[in-house]
């Protein structure tokens, strides 16, 4: 079977998280390194690394000061080297995440455009000498005044984070360069921050322009060569229309939306104002989507990411049965599923004391008054507990960065062992979906079910495999015909999906 560069599944990990090897409580390159046999065992095919450049760390590598170094937390350019080498001997290969809208103000161009308005880089940041109404997204104004250069520049997030103006041609060739950089590296997808953003006017207020964000990548595209590469964008504010628009010329290969993160929280508000999670919601939030990418378009499937805590607690109060049940929903649906560190144990958001939040969105939100119980859900720092290994942890013989209570006997170790865990399933499913053609490209064919149960077809010339799946907690009777099983998770019979159930079968 030639697999396309969308067929690739990808591994999100959070190397401040996952394995940290010298004992500083850090996770670092090395880690990620030595945990290869199992991600190849697992069976993905591409790491997505979070942020791994020099970067003060205010938003844990978010805000970049350098694009082709390797921040001394992580490990140097040497090790990264030997990882992406060591990778491509299991067969998978590195993307890195590109920081385009903004960079650290501690980035050489912002030190120069601060100091220099009218050198070269002088106006690759916004600047302005009044501030507008415009909020940053992590609270307060997006507006923030130097006493170097006597203006306001502009950042959609912290006041450490600078927005680079991509109205300058020289913002797009600099970003060129360090694509090139890493492809020359062996570097084989990018993972785009907050791309849409790119194309944003600020006067009066904050609107997204798509022919900006659509200039902004080809300029930054033309001269690589993307042949090979998997280009992942992370666009929240685009419509399904748009986002076709930019696979068709291959501008971006894969676009998230947010549209089924945000099923517990009140339409219109804050991240933090939540309300009851109903599978009959997260079934039209997918089917919507599904019809809007189906023939050109293409979906990612995902479920968490290190800015989402698990669906798994927020939604299914833990429950391991559901876990089993999204991990065959999300990887026999259309598109390219990433896999989030820590989704194949079924980790949750744990618990964490209140003078143990780091994340500096949520800090802010607290100081403001909000709401413990929102940040307990919604908080980003649950999305970034250190990885559980063993029992006992085996993230770090230190102290790990960020500490917690959860379940020690969700962990890798123990779930090898067991044929019946999530771990296995996740890798059945994986191995499934590289024999049967239909999963990947299969066209999706819906059948009638009650509300809180999706079913579908996947078709590829004869082959014909039907998926059944109960997203609640609830039995379902149903009518639908289910051929030889070739996975199944749950308790289900020819009529019936017992509590979240799910079946992945061929249709005769
Ligand atoms: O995290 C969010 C809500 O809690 C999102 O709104 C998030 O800010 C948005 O998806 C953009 O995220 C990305 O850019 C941010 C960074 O903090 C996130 O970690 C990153 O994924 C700024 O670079
Ligand atoms: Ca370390």
């Amino acid at each position: 079977m030639i697999k396309s560069h969308r067929h690739q599944v990808v591994y999100h990990l959070y190397p401040k998280s996952f394995q940290d090897t010298n004992g500083d409580g850090v996770g670092d390159l090395n880690g990620i390194r030595k945990r290869l046999d199992y991600l190849q065992r697992l069976g993905v095919d591409m790491i997505w690394l979070c942020p791994v450049y020099t970067s003060p760390g205010y938003d844990h590598g978010y805000g970049v000061a350098d694009y082709t170094s390797i921040d001394p937390l992580y490990g140097s350019m040497d090790e990264m080297e030997a990882l992406i080498d060591e990778a491509s001997r299991h067969d998978i290969t590195i993307m890195m995440d590109i920081v385009a809208n903004h960079t650290s103000s501690c980035h050489k161009w912002f030190i120069a455009s601060e100091h220099d308005p009218d050198g070269p880089y002088g106006d690759t940041y916004i600047w302005r000498d009044e501030p507008t109404e415009v909020e940053s997204f992590f609270g307060g104004s997006a507006w923030t005044y130097s006493s170097i250069r006597q203006q306001y520049y502009f950042h959609s997030f912290a006041k450490e984070q600078p927005d680079l103006n991509w109205n300058q041609p020289i913002v797009a060739k600099e970003f060129a360069r360090i694509l090139s950089f890493w492809i020359e590296k062996g570097v084989r997808g990018f993972r785009f921050d907050v791309i849409d953003l790119i194309g944003k006017q600020i006067h009066p207020h904050r609107w997204l322009n798509f022919e900006r964000v659509q200039e902004g990548l080809r300029e930054m595209l033309a001269p690589v060569d993307r042949s090979n590469l998997l280009l992942v964008g992370e666009a929240g504010g685009l419509s399904p229309s748009e986002i076709r628009q930019l696979q068709e010329e291959r501008l971006l290969d894969v676009v998230f939306n947010f549209e089924t993160c945000a099923l517990d929280e009140v339409a219109g508000k804050s991240k933090w104002h939540l309300q009851s999670f109903d599978p009959a919601e997260l079934k039209m939030t997918i089917k919507k989507w599904q019809d809007e990418m189906k023939e050109d378009g293409w979906n990612s499937l995902f479920w968490n990411n290190h800015d989402q805590p698990r669906v798994l607690s927020r939604w299914y109060d833990d429950d391991i049965r559901a876990a089993k049940m999204l991990a065959l929903l999300q990887l026999t649906l259309r598109g390219t599923p990433f896999i989030y560190q820590g989704d194949e144990i079924g980790m949750t958001n744990g618990n964490i004391q209140q003078s143990d939040y780091q994340d500096i969105e949520t800090l802010r939100y607290l100081q403001q008054g909000g709401a413990i119980q929102s940040v307990q859900l919604k908080g980003r720092d649950h999305a970034r507990l250190p990885m559980m290994w063993t029992k006992e942890g085996g993230f770090s013989t230190g102290s790990a960065w960020l500490q917690a209570m959860i379940d020690a006997d969700r962990n890798v170790h123990d779930q090898q062992l067991d044929d019946d865990s999530l771990l296995q399933v996740y890798r059945r499913l994986l191995s499934i979906r590289k024999t049967e053609p239909a999963l990947l490209d299969g066209e999706m064919r819906w059948q009638e079910t009650p509300s809180t149960m999706i079913a579908f077809d996947r078709i590829h010339g004869e082959q014909s495999l039907r998926i059944l799946v109960n997203l609640s907690n609830h039995s379902i009777r149903h009518r639908i015909k289910m051929g030889k099983t070739l996975i199944g998770v749950g308790d289900y019979c020819e009529e019936e999906l017992g509590p979240y159930a799910a079946v992945l079968c061929y249709t005769f």
